[in-house]
Protein backbone atom coordinates (compact mmCIF):
# COMPACT_ATOMS: atom_id res chain seq x y z
CA UNK A 1 0.00 0.00 0.00
CA UNK A 2 0.96 3.43 -0.59
CA UNK A 3 0.32 6.57 1.44
CA UNK A 4 -0.49 9.97 0.13
CA UNK A 5 0.24 12.64 3.05
CA UNK A 6 -2.39 15.59 1.95
CA UNK A 7 -4.67 17.83 3.06
CA UNK A 8 -8.52 16.79 1.78
CA UNK A 9 -9.18 19.74 -0.14
CA UNK A 10 -5.77 21.52 -1.16
CA UNK A 11 -4.96 22.53 -4.81
CA UNK A 12 -1.85 21.00 -5.24
CA UNK A 13 -3.14 18.07 -2.97
CA UNK A 14 -6.18 17.95 -6.02
CA UNK A 15 -3.57 17.08 -8.48
CA UNK A 16 -2.57 13.78 -7.70
CA UNK A 17 -5.57 12.89 -6.32
CA UNK A 18 -7.12 13.42 -9.72
CA UNK A 19 -4.01 11.56 -11.11
CA UNK A 20 -4.85 8.46 -9.11
CA UNK A 21 -8.46 8.88 -10.11
CA UNK A 22 -7.33 9.04 -13.44
CA UNK A 23 -5.15 5.86 -13.18
CA UNK A 24 -8.16 4.04 -11.18
CA UNK A 25 -5.11 3.77 -8.24
CA UNK A 26 -7.85 4.91 -5.37
CA UNK A 27 -7.41 1.15 -3.56
CA UNK A 28 -3.78 1.02 -4.05
CA UNK A 29 -3.51 4.70 -1.95
CA UNK A 30 -3.59 5.36 2.19
CA UNK A 31 -4.25 9.13 2.22
CA UNK A 32 -2.93 10.20 5.58
CA UNK A 33 -4.36 13.98 6.78
CA UNK A 34 -1.65 16.68 7.48
CA UNK A 35 -3.39 19.53 9.16
CA UNK A 36 -2.44 22.14 6.68
CA UNK A 37 -4.18 24.57 8.84
CA UNK A 38 -2.73 23.52 12.23
CA UNK A 39 0.55 23.62 10.41
CA UNK A 40 2.03 20.36 10.87
CA UNK A 41 3.36 20.20 7.51
CA UNK A 42 6.07 22.71 8.90
CA UNK A 43 6.55 20.16 11.98
CA UNK A 44 9.77 18.25 12.11
CA UNK A 45 8.27 14.84 11.65
CA UNK A 46 6.94 16.54 8.55
CA UNK A 47 9.97 18.32 7.09
CA UNK A 48 11.40 14.88 8.03
CA UNK A 49 9.14 13.49 4.99
CA UNK A 50 9.77 16.63 2.47
CA UNK A 51 12.23 19.21 2.88
CA UNK A 52 9.98 21.64 1.59
CA UNK A 53 7.23 21.72 4.34
CA UNK A 54 4.74 21.18 1.55
CA UNK A 55 1.43 18.69 0.17
CA UNK A 56 1.44 16.33 -0.95
CA UNK A 57 3.88 13.71 -0.57
CA UNK A 58 3.90 10.09 -1.31
CA UNK A 59 5.40 7.19 0.64
CA UNK A 60 6.04 3.60 -1.12
CA UNK A 61 5.67 0.48 0.44
CA UNK A 62 9.19 0.34 0.81
CA UNK A 63 9.66 4.33 2.48
CA UNK A 64 10.54 5.69 -0.67
CA UNK A 65 9.33 9.45 -0.77
CA UNK A 66 8.97 11.24 -3.56
CA UNK A 67 7.48 14.80 -3.00
CA UNK A 68 6.31 17.26 -6.04
CA UNK A 69 3.09 16.60 -7.85
CA UNK A 70 5.39 16.59 -11.12
CA UNK A 71 7.53 13.91 -9.94
CA UNK A 72 4.29 12.02 -8.12
CA UNK A 73 2.27 12.15 -11.06
CA UNK A 74 5.23 10.90 -12.64
CA UNK A 75 5.59 7.95 -10.60
CA UNK A 76 2.17 7.17 -10.13
CA UNK A 77 1.32 7.30 -14.12
CA UNK A 78 4.56 4.87 -14.98
CA UNK A 79 3.95 2.41 -12.76
CA UNK A 80 1.77 -0.30 -15.05
CA UNK A 81 3.71 0.81 -17.45
CA UNK A 82 1.26 2.54 -19.95
CA UNK A 83 1.13 6.78 -19.30
CA UNK A 84 -1.98 7.96 -20.56
CA UNK A 85 -1.10 11.32 -18.54
CA UNK A 86 2.44 11.94 -19.13
CA UNK A 87 3.06 11.24 -22.37
CA UNK A 88 4.78 8.42 -24.28
CA UNK A 89 6.82 9.56 -27.48
CA UNK A 90 9.98 12.14 -26.85
CA UNK A 91 7.51 14.87 -28.23
CA UNK A 92 4.44 14.43 -25.74
CA UNK A 93 6.79 14.18 -22.93
CA UNK A 94 8.65 17.41 -23.74
CA UNK A 95 4.94 18.87 -24.61
CA UNK A 96 3.36 17.68 -21.15
CA UNK A 97 6.57 19.17 -19.02
CA UNK A 98 7.02 22.65 -20.36
CA UNK A 99 3.15 23.47 -20.28
CA UNK A 100 2.58 21.77 -16.91
CA UNK A 101 5.58 23.72 -15.49
CA UNK A 102 4.15 26.88 -17.21
CA UNK A 103 0.80 25.91 -15.75
CA UNK A 104 2.60 25.93 -12.17
CA UNK A 105 5.20 29.20 -12.77
CA UNK A 106 2.22 31.18 -14.85
CA UNK A 107 -0.57 30.47 -12.87
CA UNK A 108 -1.10 28.01 -9.71
CA UNK A 109 2.13 29.11 -7.67
CA UNK A 110 1.37 32.67 -8.59
CA UNK A 111 -1.83 32.04 -7.33
CA UNK A 112 -0.40 30.16 -3.98
CA UNK A 113 2.09 33.42 -3.76
CA UNK A 114 -0.84 35.48 -3.64
CA UNK A 115 -2.55 33.74 -0.89
CA UNK A 116 0.40 33.10 1.04
CA UNK A 117 1.60 36.91 1.02
CA UNK A 118 -1.30 39.28 -0.15
CA UNK A 119 -4.05 37.40 2.09
CA UNK A 120 -4.29 35.81 6.00
CA UNK A 121 -3.28 32.94 4.28
CA UNK A 122 -2.80 29.84 6.93
CA UNK A 123 -2.45 32.38 9.16
CA UNK A 124 -0.11 33.79 11.59
CA UNK A 125 1.30 30.68 13.06
CA UNK A 126 2.55 29.21 9.81
CA UNK A 127 2.87 32.80 7.75
CA UNK A 128 6.31 33.98 9.63
CA UNK A 129 7.41 36.35 6.35
CA UNK A 130 4.48 38.53 4.32
CA UNK A 131 4.77 40.66 1.25
CA UNK A 132 1.61 42.11 0.11
CA UNK A 133 2.99 44.07 -2.68
CA UNK A 134 4.72 40.77 -3.72
CA UNK A 135 1.52 38.79 -3.28
CA UNK A 136 -0.47 41.32 -5.41
CA UNK A 137 2.20 41.41 -8.64
CA UNK A 138 1.42 37.35 -8.03
CA UNK A 139 -1.77 37.80 -8.40
CA UNK A 140 -1.62 39.70 -12.08
CA UNK A 141 1.01 37.03 -13.08
CA UNK A 142 -1.64 34.77 -12.65
CA UNK A 143 -4.42 37.01 -14.46
CA UNK A 144 -1.69 37.23 -17.50
CA UNK A 145 -1.41 33.35 -17.20
CA UNK A 146 -4.78 32.69 -17.16
CA UNK A 147 -5.06 34.64 -20.71
CA UNK A 148 -2.36 33.30 -22.36
CA UNK A 149 -3.95 29.73 -21.47
CA UNK A 150 -6.93 30.93 -22.93
CA UNK A 151 -4.94 31.55 -25.82
CA UNK A 152 -3.94 27.95 -26.20
CA UNK A 153 -6.93 26.68 -25.26
CA UNK A 154 -8.53 29.14 -28.56
CA UNK A 155 -6.86 26.25 -30.14
CA UNK A 156 -7.01 23.21 -28.93
CA UNK A 157 -9.06 20.94 -26.41
CA UNK A 158 -6.67 20.65 -24.08
CA UNK A 159 -3.57 22.16 -22.95
CA UNK A 160 -0.94 19.94 -24.55
CA UNK A 161 -2.54 19.39 -27.78
CA UNK A 162 -5.98 16.96 -28.79
CA UNK A 163 -5.51 14.49 -25.00
CA UNK A 164 -5.90 15.03 -21.36
CA UNK A 165 -2.52 15.28 -19.76
CA UNK A 166 -0.81 16.32 -16.44
CA UNK A 167 -0.90 20.00 -17.87
CA UNK A 168 -4.22 19.86 -17.76
CA UNK A 169 -4.26 19.03 -14.17
CA UNK A 170 -2.06 21.30 -13.18
CA UNK A 171 -4.20 24.02 -14.99
CA UNK A 172 -7.11 22.46 -13.03
CA UNK A 173 -4.80 23.04 -10.05
CA UNK A 174 -4.43 26.50 -10.66
CA UNK A 175 -8.12 27.16 -10.78
CA UNK A 176 -9.14 25.50 -7.85
CA UNK A 177 -7.18 27.67 -5.88
CA UNK A 178 -8.06 30.60 -8.04
CA UNK A 179 -11.44 29.58 -6.68
CA UNK A 180 -10.74 29.64 -3.45
CA UNK A 181 -8.92 32.78 -2.87
CA UNK A 182 -11.50 34.16 -5.29
CA UNK A 183 -9.58 35.34 -8.27
CA UNK A 184 -12.01 35.08 -11.25
CA UNK A 185 -10.71 34.15 -14.50
CA UNK A 186 -11.00 37.34 -16.42
CA UNK A 187 -14.79 37.38 -18.31
CA UNK A 188 -12.67 37.56 -21.65
CA UNK A 189 -11.35 34.26 -20.92
CA UNK A 190 -13.98 32.60 -23.29
CA UNK A 191 -12.01 29.31 -24.16
CA UNK A 192 -10.61 29.29 -20.91
CA UNK A 193 -13.86 29.09 -18.88
CA UNK A 194 -15.68 26.60 -21.21
CA UNK A 195 -12.75 24.49 -20.20
CA UNK A 196 -12.85 24.55 -17.11
CA UNK A 197 -16.56 24.27 -17.11
CA UNK A 198 -15.89 20.81 -18.95
CA UNK A 199 -12.82 19.92 -16.57
CA UNK A 200 -15.01 20.37 -13.66
CA UNK A 201 -17.22 17.51 -15.33
CA UNK A 202 -14.44 14.93 -15.59
CA UNK A 203 -15.15 12.33 -12.51
CA UNK A 204 -11.51 12.45 -11.17
CA UNK A 205 -11.95 16.28 -11.26
CA UNK A 206 -15.39 16.06 -8.96
CA UNK A 207 -14.59 12.82 -6.74
CA UNK A 208 -11.72 14.55 -5.77
CA UNK A 209 -12.30 15.85 -2.49
CA UNK A 210 -14.30 12.77 -1.59
CA UNK A 211 -11.48 10.17 -2.21
CA UNK A 212 -10.19 10.40 1.08
CA UNK A 213 -12.16 9.46 4.50
CA UNK A 214 -11.40 12.65 6.27
CA UNK A 215 -13.72 15.49 4.21
CA UNK A 216 -16.56 13.07 5.39
CA UNK A 217 -15.67 13.30 9.00
CA UNK A 218 -15.83 17.09 8.88
CA UNK A 219 -18.71 17.07 6.73
N1 LIG B 1 5.95 22.51 -5.68
C1 LIG B 1 5.13 21.79 -4.73
C2 LIG B 1 4.41 20.65 -5.43
O1 LIG B 1 4.19 20.73 -6.65
O2 LIG B 1 4.05 19.64 -4.80
C3 LIG B 1 4.18 22.78 -4.07
C4 LIG B 1 3.28 22.12 -3.06
C5 LIG B 1 2.47 23.10 -2.24
O3 LIG B 1 2.69 24.32 -2.24
N2 LIG B 1 1.51 22.54 -1.51
C6 LIG B 1 0.65 23.31 -0.65
C7 LIG B 1 1.32 23.54 0.68
O4 LIG B 1 1.84 22.62 1.26
C8 LIG B 1 -0.61 22.50 -0.38
S1 LIG B 1 -2.12 23.35 -0.68
O5 LIG B 1 -1.94 24.75 -0.27
O6 LIG B 1 -2.42 23.22 -2.09
O7 LIG B 1 -3.16 22.67 0.13
N3 LIG B 1 1.22 24.79 1.18
C9 LIG B 1 1.58 25.09 2.53
C10 LIG B 1 2.63 26.10 2.68
O8 LIG B 1 2.81 26.49 3.86
O9 LIG B 1 3.27 26.49 1.68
Amino acid sequence: MMKVFDWFDGPYPARVRIAIAEKHLRSEVEFVSVDLWGGEHKSPAFLAKNYSGTLPVLELADGTLIAECTAITEYLDNLDGAPILTGTTAREKGLIHMMSKRAELEVLDAISVYFHHATAGLGPHVELYQNAEWGLRQRDKALRGMRYFDGILRQQPFVTGDYFSMADITLIGGLIFADLVKVAIPDDCDALSAWWVQMQQRPSVRNRLTMSEHAAELA
